[in-house]
């Protein structure tokens, strides 16, 4: 089974809540506080490889969570962060919000690895509340915490060459004989069901050529395996358009040529302006050369053709040559433009305030979560910290210039306070 998009979930890790905790010493009897940070939330990160060309293992694992950060200590201990959690995927795999289809990343660089979730972060301990008047703070912050995501992963294959013609032609042999790939290679047709992606070294330089399965007329109707391959060799730079030159099965190898060619032109017509080096293949089969001339005669001078034969290996050197110097003239392969989108952003100075009855305001936003996080209902302390946060973060202006009187209500959250002067 080939699958090249899937949804799969994912969430950061929590951030650890912050120790309440007061120092304990002999002869210390009224230690002040000491309880220390919580650890940060794993992030959820993905990494491009050329190990994997396909998503399917997502259809077996589509929940991925990163750990979360770890509780603060006594003795002013931090928590432990969670671990980061590292998703790999083909490169090429472009990472979208499902919700909203808008573009995250396009893992193009391999090894790159790329946050998509940030983890969330520690809670402060109750040393952190400590203040002249305030000696002994009973109440820390909770950690952050984190929203499960849905994305959807859709695979748009990177490859510097692509390799394109009817079924049975060769190409798979033909990938075979220059790269590292070993595809699955049979005399019937619609043997490649998936693209296959190999490493071509010539010389110094190494190159990576794709195999997709083959076309027929009428593709775009669905002919055959359709045209939905073709997106796995849309982000290349160069086409190698494989031709039986034997006639074997009774075709015109021009008029394949130009069957190929119109179905490449209904798919995309920039694809089909992609330079394109043309290869006769099963040389070893031809009797009569004069069929090869005819060929060359009409695709025009102009137009690269070079004949091979790839089982046995005949002239394999000479275009592996010609396709790299092909494509040394060739500007090379850029990542998606896309516009920066975040899937979880985070705006940590949002205030929003909204009165939602006659006497009912509600205040919410970034800010607010954040500050949020250290109230402690029943703990006067907290809730008196809390207000100060209020009132010297301007919220309480906020809410005046609203209207709020005395004895109105402010939701925050869950959590309903009263309003008094
Ligand atoms: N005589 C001869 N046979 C070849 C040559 N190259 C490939 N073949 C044979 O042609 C048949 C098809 O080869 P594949 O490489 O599977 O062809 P393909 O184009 O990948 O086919 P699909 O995956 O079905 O599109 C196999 O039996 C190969 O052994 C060649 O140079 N000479
Ligand atoms: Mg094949």
């Amino acid at each position: 089974m080939f699958v090249d998009n899937v949804k799969i979930y994912i969430k950061a890790g929590n951030g650890g809540k912050g120790a309440i905790s007061f120092r304990r010493e002999k002869g210390i009897p009224n230690g002040g506080p000491d309880g220390g940070n919580g650890g940060r939330g794993g992030n959820i990160v993905f990494r491009a490889t050329r190990d994997l060309n396909n998503l399917v293992a997502f259809r077996y694992h589509a929940h991925f969570r990163a750990q979360n950060g770890q509780a603060g200590g006594s003795n002013n201990k931090i928590g432990k962060s969670g671990e980061d959690l590292i998703i790999k995927v083909p490169q090429g795999t472009i990472i979208k919000d499902d919700e909203t289809g808008k573009v995250i990343a396009d893992m193009f660089y391999l090894n790159k690895d790329v946050i998509i979730l940030a983890g969330g972060e520690g809670g402060k301990g109750n040393c952190f509340f400590k203040s002249p008047t305030r000696q002994a703070p009973h109440f820390s912050q909770m950690g952050e915490s984190t929203k499960e995501y849905a994305v959807r992963l859709e695979l748009k294959t990177i490859a510097d060459v692509g390799l394109i013609g009817y079924p049975n032609v060769g190409k798979s042999t033909l990938l075979s004989v220059v790269s590292n790939a070993r595809p699955k290679i049979a005399n019937y047709h619609f043997t490649t069901l998936s693209p296959n992606l190999g490493v071509v070294k010539y010389y110094e330089h190494n190159f990576i050529v794709a195999d997709i399965p083959g076309l027929i007329e009428g593709a775009s109707e669905g002919q055959g395996l359709g045209h939905e391959f073709l997106r796995h060799i849309e982000r290349t730079r160069l086409l190698v358009h494989v031709i039986d030159i034997s006639r074997e099965e009774g075709r015109d190898p021009y008029n394949d040529y130009l069957t190929i060619n119109e179905e490449l032109k209904k798919f995309n017509k920039e694809l089909a302006k992609r330079p394109q080096i043309v290869v006769l293949n099963k040389m070893d089969k031809v009797r009569d050369y004069a069929s090869i001339d005819e060929f060359k005669y009409r695709i025009g001078k102009n137009k690269k053709v070079i004949c091979v034969s790839a089982i046995c290996r005949q002239n394999i050197e000479e275009l592996i040559k010609t396709i790299w110097q092909e494509l040394e003239k060739l500007p090379k392969l850029e990542p998606l433009e896309i516009e920066e989108y975040e899937l979880d952003k985070k705006d940590k100075t949002e205030i929003i305030v909204n009165k939602v009855s006659n006497n009912v305001y509600e205040v919410s936003g970034g800010f607010i979560e954040n500050i949020s996080r250290g109230i402690v209902v029943n703990d006067y302390e907290s809730l008196s910290y809390f207000w100060k946060r209020l009132k010297n973060d301007g919220i309480v202006d906020i809410l005046k210039k609203k209207g709020v009187k005395d004895g109105d209500t402010i939701r925050i959250g869950k959590v309903d306070f009263e309003y008094i002067e």
